[in-house]
């Protein structure tokens, strides 16, 4: 990896960097690959009447101004511009010509300031922007408009975006605006450079490095966020070393957040909580942390004054400092429940501490302490429902999706609707640590949208998690959507190609959540792989799909956690030994009878969580969607479900279908051969055999677990 140094005399700075140049024209060229521009590869528009229309429209740039984010502009729409139009397009002061791309805000623009639109960016906020055609000094241009600058790179990577998927900009006039307000990706990347449930290499962050040498990646990694949506970063694993609040690391991670400032990505941190500890003191058996203190107690006078020393000589080095996620008491992290006090509490005190430099908290709702409730999936919501309203203004709750872990598929967690006093923030899992890794094929766009529809009935019909957690339900002034990166220093970022789309829909989505998901693949493949019409349609269909495959081979019907103990990639339904809610066995309840957790009213009761009618859909065993049925249900071995089989006949049905559709996609891809990039190709080919064969071991390691069980037999395959 080429290392850019800081600090460094201005002659040397010039050698290195024509070293760079010389390298990116020789030598780097020949080990880069083709994926490392993710979706920003700006290849020549190859339809020649749409080529032809933006290279009328679009002839002179003209983005007066000289801030950072200016020149990243810039820089951008230079690179981009150039790529797609096949021709350099000339930086202008004046209006002279036809086709002139004029950028700004009222502040930075004459032109923009002139045109009198600062009632319409005002209603777009400081992240919004317009696109639109105009007269200037009678001459035709388009106008990428913002209130402020993080406007203007959102607006500009919006009309690269339209290029690259080849849209008509013949009638171009395009209002948006978030719909949430910190869109953050959560890295759960340790100190030591490895990357917990990441798949695709070490760390992007060289902390070794840091702060001193600045690796060009940073910048990448912050051009592919900003062109998605991403505003926000926790750059460190959630089960956080206290390390990460001492002096040394916090100048590091300046240097990262001085990276990241002018493409409108701020930085977060995961603490500890017992951070304020001596590192020789041991609390419930955790290890100390960097403090002074004998007790990390969040009512404690001396513990508060720590931290707000500690926050205030960070936002000293990080003036836009984002604020702190935080995993209390959960999975062995420490927390207020350590010293008899509330997740409100801990939360509030670490509020109070970013308060004044309108930092936040991001206290997180994954606890299942199994003195809460037998069953885990009713922990969370029973720890937290009753502390609704008693968190400071700054603070969200963040939830996970489901009610356990990121399973292929689980009900809502039903914390979303019941908290109406709490801005609730959304985790979703970018990174596929229950979904086959990096060696699987799996769009989780359609998972995200079926949480994001999903009703809650949280006030009769219409109460969509989506609605919730843009804060629009029940009026939330804080609005927040995490997901937990599936990146690291893989040559691809992400491991499996593929993978990129994960990373790329949940910006789409993060911004708008009302984007559907075959529209995002759409995107995703005319920018990142080709604009042919027959391509798109073979890959797009193949995603699609893939989702709902991936249960079938892994946990059908509402199976949930039954993968190998730890490494959660292949099965390992026998697993019954250690804490009872890390095995299979637990999850399954597999016995002669049937099969499934039974959640109901004569079970759990897990379902009463839910809003009515979801309640009685979820707790008649004749109503609940087949896709939960075993979620909430233990259901005998010969009820017969929708499809007129029985529930075995139905399991192996399902577990059939998964591994059909994997040879499917093999089929499908196989037919692209020489008309996409080759070594795009043989990537992907490769990783469907391994998937292939992951499946199958899936649907046959599962079978034949629960056929002890059903004490039936396993029907041949028939695939549709
Ligand atoms: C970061 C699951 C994962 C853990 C993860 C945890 C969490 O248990 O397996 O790796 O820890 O969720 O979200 O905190």
């Amino acid at each position: 990896m080429i290392i850019l140094y800081k600090k460094l005399p201005a002659a040397v700075l010039s050698l290195i960097i024509v070293a760079l140049i010389l390298h990116s024209c020789t030598g780097h060229k020949a080990v880069r690959d083709e994926t490392y521009d993710l979706w920003l590869k700006y290849k020549k528009v190859d339809n020649p009447a749409l080529l032809e229309e933006y290279r009328q429209l679009i002839t002179h740039l003209a983005a007066p101004g000289t801030s950072e984010t200016i020149e990243i502009i810039r820089e951008e729409l230079n690179r981009g511009l150039s790529g797609l139009l096949g021709r350099d397009i000339p930086e202008t002061d004046l209006v002279i010509y036809d086709g002139t791309l004029i950028i700004g805000t009222p502040e930075t623009s004459d032109i923009i300031k002139k045109l009198k639109i600062s009632a319409v960016l005002d209603t777009l906020g400081w992240e919004g922007f317009i696109i639109r055609k105009a007269k200037i000094g009678g001459k035709k241009s388009i106008i990428i408009a913002a209130d402020r600058e993080p406007g203007l790179i959102y607006g500009t990577f919006h009309l690269l975006r339209l290029m690259q998927t080849q849209r008509s900009l013949e009638d171009i006039d395009i209002a948006s605006k978030p719909r949430i307000q910190n869109r953050l990706l959560n890295h759960w990347d340790n100190l030591d450079g490895t990357v917990e449930r990441g798949y695709a290499g070490r760390s992007l962050w060289k902390w070794e490095e840091l702060p001193d040498k600045i690796d060009p990646r940073y910048i990448d990694y912050a051009r592919a966020c900003a062109s998605i949506g991403i505003n926000g970063t926790v750059i460190n694993n959630v089960n956080a070393s206290p390390d990460i609040l001492k002096t040394e690391y916090i100048q590091k991670v300046a240097a990262l957040a001085d990276i990241f400032r002018p493409y409108g990505i701020k930085v977060y941190l995961s603490i500890n909580f017992s951070s304020p500890l001596k590192p020789s003191s041991v609390v419930g058996g955790r290890r100390g942390g960097i403090g002074n203190l004998g007790t990390a107690d969040p009512l404690d006078a001396e513990v508060r004054k720590w931290w707000e020393e500690k926050v205030a000589e960070i936002c000293g080095c990080i003036p836009d400092f984002g604020g702190f996620l935080v995993k209390a008491n959960s999975e062995g992290m420490p927390g207020p429940q350590d010293y008899g006090r509330t997740h409100a509490d801990g939360a509030n005190m670490l509020a109070e501490a970013l308060s004044a430099y309108n930092g936040i908290v991001m206290w997180r709702a994954f606890v299942y302490e199994p003195g809460a409730d037998p069953d885990r999936a009713k922990r969370s919501y029973k720890e937290f429902v009753p502390l609704d309203g008693q968190f400071y203004p700054n603070v969200l709750v963040q939830a996970k999706n489901g009610p356990v872990d990121f399973q292929p598929r689980e009900p809502v967690q039903p914390l979303f609707g019941a908290m109406p006093y709490t801005p609730l923030m959304l985790e979703l899992q970018i990174t596929q640590e229950y979904l086959g890794h990096s060696s699987h094929l799996v769009y989780l766009a359609p998972m995200w949208k079926e949480y994001l529809e999903f009703d809650t009935y949280a006030r009769g019909k219409g109460s969509e998690l989506a609605k919730i957690i843009d804060g629009t339900f029940y009026n939330y002034h804080l609005t927040g959507i995490a997901g937990v990166a599936n990146t690291g220093d893989d040559p691809n970022w992400c491991g499996h190609f593929f993978a990129q789309s994960n990373w790329y829909a949940f910006g789409r989505l993060a911004w708008d959540h009302t984007l559907t998901a075959a529209n995002i693949a759409d995107e995703w493949i005319r920018m990142s792989v080709s604009n042919d019409d027959e391509v798109v349609d073979t890959i797009k269909s193949m995603m699609m799909g893939s989702w709902e495959a991936c249960i079938n081979y892994m946990t059908p019907l509402g199976l949930h956690h039954i993968m190998q103990e730890g490494f959660h990639y292949g099965p390992q339904p026998g697993h019954d030994k250690g804490r009872p809610d890390w095995t299979s066995v637990y999850y399954h309840r597999a016995d002669g009878d049937g099969l499934g957790f039974d959640r109901s009213s004569q079970g759990s009761n897990a379902t009463s969580q839910y809003f009515s009618p979801l309640r009685e859909q979820f707790d008649d065993i004749n109503t609940c969607p087949e896709k939960y049925l075993l979620w909430f249900h233990h259901v005998k071995w010969d009820h017969t479900l929708q499809s007129g089989n029985t529930l075995w006949e139905e399991l192996c049905h399902r577990y059939c279908e998964g591994v059909g559709y994997v040879s499917g996609m093999i089929v499908r891809w196989d037919a692209l051969a020489g008309k996409i990039d080759d070594d795009i190709y043989m990537h992907v080919k490769d990783k469907l055999q391994v998937q292939l064969k992951d499946a199958a071991v899936w649907k046959d390691t599962c079978l034949q677990y629960f056929r002890k069980f059903s004490g039936k037999e396993i029907p041949v395959c028939q695939q549709n």
